[in-house]
């Protein structure tokens, strides 16, 4: 039986995550304005998000829902539910932005749940014209806050280096599927 998941690209802007999910889209991609009605946090009784949405057909049938997720990240009702949908993040990083390193921390811990239970993936984007032009002063920050996952240079545009993160982070979770609670 075929299966569907939710994979979320997250990242600062200008890291690629509506590149990512247009190159790897089947169909064309969807610019949703979608509403915040997370009264509590915000003056206006809604605001509006833009979240990226498209879909991919992997080889054995199962079907993948791509959503890019804004820089911020807003803890609403709809948050929750896409949150909780997700199988996992693809979490990218502009190398050829400054505060690429402090980015990193910052969306390790917003995901923090995902990246403990082993389901993020990171692509270091932008590394052609980047600072950094390698994975591994990112994946050390990673050993050293204990999160044994999988970093990868990653040009958003190219649509087999996409495919690769998309691959490792669904391997990822097949081999550490949630527990149900
Ligand atoms: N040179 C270069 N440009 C890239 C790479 N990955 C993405 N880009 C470009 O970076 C820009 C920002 O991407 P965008 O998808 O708008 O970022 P978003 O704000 O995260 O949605 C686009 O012009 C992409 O073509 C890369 O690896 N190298
Ligand atoms: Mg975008």
């Amino acid at each position: 039986m075929p299966k569907e998941y939710v994979v979320l690209f997250a990242g600062p802007m200008g890291a690629g995550k509506t590149t990512a999910i247009s190159t790897l889209s089947e169909t064309p991609v969807v610019r949703t304005e979608a509403v915040n009605t997370d009264r509590g946090r915000h003056e206006k009784a809604s605001t509006t998000v833009a979240l990226d949405y498209g879909e991919i057909t992997l080889d054995q049938g199962d079907k993948v829902r791509l959503y890019g997720v804004p820089g911020q990240e807003r803890f609403d009702f709809m948050w929750r539910i896409l949150r909780e949908r997700a199988l996992g993040v693809v979490l990218l990083i502009d190398d050829a932005s400054a505060s690429a390193m402090a980015d990193l921390d910052t969306y390790l811990t917003a995901f923090g749940d995902f990246f403990a239970q082993s389901r993020a993936v990171v692509g270091i984007t932008r590394a052609d014209v980047g600072v950094q032009r390698s994975a591994d002063p990112y994946q050390s920050r990673l050993d050293e806050r204990g999160l044994a996952l999988p970093v990868f240079v990653a040009d958003a545009r190219d649509r087999t280096q996409m495919l690769t993160l998309l691959s490792a982070l669904i391997v990822l979770f097949e081999l550490n599927p949630p527990t149900k609670e």
